[in-house]
């Protein structure tokens, strides 16, 4: 007899850059695991549907300026807003997908150089901690020629070339790292072959 853990969904997270693909992989891995039989959802992360999103997308559109940590919390709750809901998908077997986590939360506030790594991941602790990360990775230069780059605030090459040396700075051994400088059939398959082989465990915390 297997506990229920077992048997729930799991919770796969894509991370990377602005542009490097991580909203068309989530897709694909959403439609090809719905193809196997599975019950999948995807989230994207800033949720801009919520009040606490409204602000954020204000904020990202440069139409509001805060300071480094207002704007971290706000991200930090937009998750936390959702976790009961993906706590209960995810003990219902539903497969959650995340369109970026608490790793693009540290990475790019980390990035300003106003914040520690430390004061940046606290208020983040006891989110849900995924299954598997598929970090997407790809240089900057290379995302900058990619379409609708260029147009809100984190948008700008030295930037992301710092968001990117901090992914690089924080990924442990549990994740998945992909070139995505590749086609993106290709990209699509690898994430698949990895995510069916992901084995479920017992539902832990972040950072606990
Ligand atoms: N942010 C933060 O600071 N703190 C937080 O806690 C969180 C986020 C959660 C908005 O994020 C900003 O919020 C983001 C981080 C910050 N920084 N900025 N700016 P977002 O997720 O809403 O938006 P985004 O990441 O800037 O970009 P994106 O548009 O979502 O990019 P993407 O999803 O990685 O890429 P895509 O839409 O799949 O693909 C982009 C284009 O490339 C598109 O034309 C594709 O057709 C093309 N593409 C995709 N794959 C390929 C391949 N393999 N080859 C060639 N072309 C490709
Ligand atoms: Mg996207």
């Amino acid at each position: 007899f297997d506990p229920p853990e077992l048997h729930r969904g799991q919770l796969f997270v894509f991370e990377g850059i602005d542009r490097c693909g991580k909203s068309t992989q989530c897709e694909n891995l959403k439609s090809s695991l719905e193809g196997v039989g599975r019950t999948v959802v995807l989230y994207s992360f800033p949720n801009r549907e919520t009040a606490i999103g409204s602000v954020i997308d204000k904020y990202l559109k440069k139409e509001i300026d805060l300071p480094d940590q207002a704007i971290h919390l706000l991200f930090t709750a937009n998750r936390w807003e959702t976790m009961k809901d993906i706590q209960k998908m995810l003990l219902n077997g539903v497969t959650v997908i995340m369109d970026r986590y608490a790793y693009s939360g540290i990475c790019y506030s980390v990035a300003k150089g106003t914040l520690s790594l430390l004061w940046c991941k606290a208020p983040d602790r006891g989110i849900i901690k995924p299954d598997c990360i598929f970090f997407l990775d790809l240089s900057p230069l290379k995302a900058n020629r990619r379409a609708g780059y260029g147009e809100e605030r984190y948008e700008v090459i030295e930037f992301q070339e710092k968001v990117r040396d901090q992914f690089l700075k924080i990924k442990d051994s549990s994740w998945k790292v992909i070139n995505a400088d590749k086609p993106t059939d290709d990209i699509a398959a690898e994430i698949y072959d990895h995510a069916v082989r992901v084995n479920n465990r017992k539902m832990k915390k972040l950072w606990i």
